[in-house]
Order: structure tokens, then sequence, then C-alpha cells
């Protein structure tokens, strides 16, 4: 991955974590979200939620319908009966929350640059100006293996990254699994969208965010709105603190997770290579002011550098390709050159008509 012009931080880099240790009753402006974009000017259905999927139990073809009618409906889905061991699932929470309660010093040693994004950082986008969001993160490479480097993973607490290299195979066995019920909903080869992707040189990274109590949740989001530009996305979330928002129609739907259940959503390459069959859908993060939030997004991507479009046999006369070619590692320069920004990328490359 190159990370084109972009060098460095275009300002000094806050920890949204020391700003709220500090003790501060007012945020800084530069978290201040416009109005429309507050958690407060819009509604909460708050009997809603997405749909959850038992992948257990022998039910193959209910879960492959279910999968299908979840991913029309929503683009997003939980998943219990996954086979990612729940014991490793709150472990891996738990050394990431340790590393966010490390000293500073210690972290700043894996500060990272929008050149790769990988290490410790608290912001995305390079936008002089931009608004933030009230979150810092860690964002590291599992595959492919060449990009893979312990080095540049943190070293405390010191089970941490045996924990990741297991949870990581888990999470990948289960990606592989979801990739093929996918392919088969769309009447293709179970290995369509696998091969699509690269086959076995897929792409997985891993972005751990920590949103920290904020004095006024009312007035920023931890993460604003956006589609994943990745394939799929395996979201562990908090267990005791919700936050995650999905988008329906002008409402924003509080995600309830189920125990030890992960959070499943289509990404941008998903949706290009079904050519819009499957949709991405955006999401956002709202913070609070009593409780500090971790969660750890799993990022299965098309290998970097093959080109990406929709595939042969969805692509009829009724109707024509949507989107044009292109590799991911141009397609992920948009959001880490702008930062997150509802679905105007893929949007944006809708084919003229
Ligand atoms: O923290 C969450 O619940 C969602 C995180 C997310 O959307 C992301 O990391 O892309």
């Amino acid at each position: 991955m190159t990370g084109g012009g972009l060098q460095e931080w275009p300002e000094p880099i806050v920890r949204v974590q020391s700003l709220s240790e500090s003790g501060l009753h007012v945020i800084p402006d530069r978290y201040v979200k416009p109005p429309h974009q507050r958690p407060t000017t819009t509604r909460h259905r708050d009997a809603s939620n997405i749909p959850i999927v038992d992948l257990g139990g022998g039910h193959g073809k209910q879960s492959e319908e279910e999968i299908w009618a979840a991913c029309r409906d929503w683009g997003f889905f939980q998943v219990v009966g996954h086979g990612v061991s729940p014991e490793l699932m709150d472990r891996a929470r738990e050394a990431w929350r340790e590393f966010f309660h490390q000293p500073m010093e210690v972290k700043q040693r894996y500060a990272n640059s929008p050149k790769t994004y990988e290490g410790y950082g608290s912001r995305l986008g390079v936008q002089k100006g931009a608004v933030l969001d009230w979150s810092d993160y860690y964002f590291l490479h599992y595959l492919p293996a060449t990009l893979k480097d312990h080095d540049k993973w943190p070293s405390l607490p010191s089970d941490i990254r045996k924990v990741i290299d297991e949870y990581g195979k888990q999470v990948v066995a289960l990606c592989g699994r979801l990739m093929r019920i996918l392919s088969l909903n769309l009447g293709l080869n179970e290995r369509c969208l696998q091969d699509a992707f690269g086959g076995t040189e897929i792409g997985a990274c891993m972005r751990v965010n920590f949103y920290p109590k904020c004095p006024q949740p009312d007035l920023t989001l931890g993460l604003s709105s956006h589609s994943d530009p990745g394939g799929l996305t395996i979201l562990l979330p908090d267990h005791q603190v919700p936050g995650l928002q999905v988008r329906r129609g002008d409402d924003w739907i509080t995600v309830k997770p189920a125990k030890h259940a992960f959070i499943v959503n289509i990404g941008d390459q998903v949706q290009v290579l079904s050519n819009a069959i499957y949709r991405s859908v955006e999401h956002r993060v709202i913070v609070n002011s009593t409780k500090e939030r971790v969660s750890l997004a799993f990022f299965y991507n098309p290998k970097s550098d093959i080109s990406i479009q929709p595939v042969n046999e969805l692509v009829t006369k009724e109707r024509p390709s949507l989107y044009p070619p292109m590799t991911f590692d141009q397609y992920r320069l948009y959001i880490r050159t702008k930062g997150p920004c509802g679905k105007s990328q893929v949007e944006a490359l809708k084919s003229p008509r």
C-alpha cells in the first residue's frame, strides 16, 4: 500500500483520551459537529435492532436465507454460533482496553502517520481544520503475511500479540464462511466473491476504537457517519456500552449487542462486486459522559492491487455495470484523505449512465 501524498498529519495530534482525562467540562470546538450531524437531531427508534442470525446448530439453509434478508433490508446483522471462542473475544477486547490504559509514553511509541495508518492514531483524514471525532484508535495489518509486522503491534499487555494472532485466525475463518454464503445468495459459485477478492491473497486489517468519556456527548460523535471501504467488517462491540448506530432511512438505530455476537456489515467492495445487489450502509458511533467504550473492527478486504468491478454474472443488458474497475489501494486513499464522509465515495464512483 502506498500512501500517495499522505505524508504527515496537517496539525499536531491531540489524544482524545488525554483531553477526556484532563477533566474538561466543555469540549474544544474542533470536536463540535454541525447541528445536522449531532446525535440529538435525529429520532431514535429504541425498540428496533438489527437482525440476529445463528450460524451454529446446523440450520444451514435457514441461516443463509436470514443473511440474505438482513443484507437486503439492513446491510448489517449480528451473528451468534459463529465459531469464534467467546473467551478469546472477551480477552481480545480487554487486552486492548489494557493497552489504551498504558501510560501515554508507551502508546506514543506506536504513534501513526497517514502514510500507512498503522499504529496509534487519533484522526482519520488529513484535511486541515476538519472537525474531528471523539476517539483514538489502533490500526494494524493482519493479512497478507508480508504486511503483518509484530513490531508494529503493541507489546503490552504481554499476551496481546498472541491474542491478536489467534483472534485474527478465527475471524478470518468466519469471514470465509460468510463470503461463501454471500456468493451462494447471489446465485453464484460459492467461491466467486472470495476469488474476486484474490483467493488466498486477501487483505485483512483491524482498527481498535477507543471512545473516551465525553462531557458533551450531544455535540459530537465518536465516529462520523461512513460506510466501510473494504469488503466485510466483523465488529466486536463493547458488550456493556452501546454506541454503534446504523442508518435506516432518516433514522439512526442504536444496535443492541447480543451476548458474544459479532456485528457484520457489507463494505463498499462487496457492493461493487455485487453490482449493488448488496449495499454498504452508513453507520456512526455516539459517545456518552459516563462510560468509555472499546470496539474491534476487523476488515476483510480484497488483495489491494487487483481490479475490483462487478462480477460478470451480475452484469446484464437490463442491469449494466454500475462501477468502473478500481483497486482497493486506489479506493481507500479517499477515506484516508478526507476522513469519514457518509456514502459519498461509492456513490460518486457510479459509472455515468
Ligand atoms: O465502534 C463501533 O461500534 C463501530 C466502529 C466502526 O464503524 C469502524 O471502526 O469502522
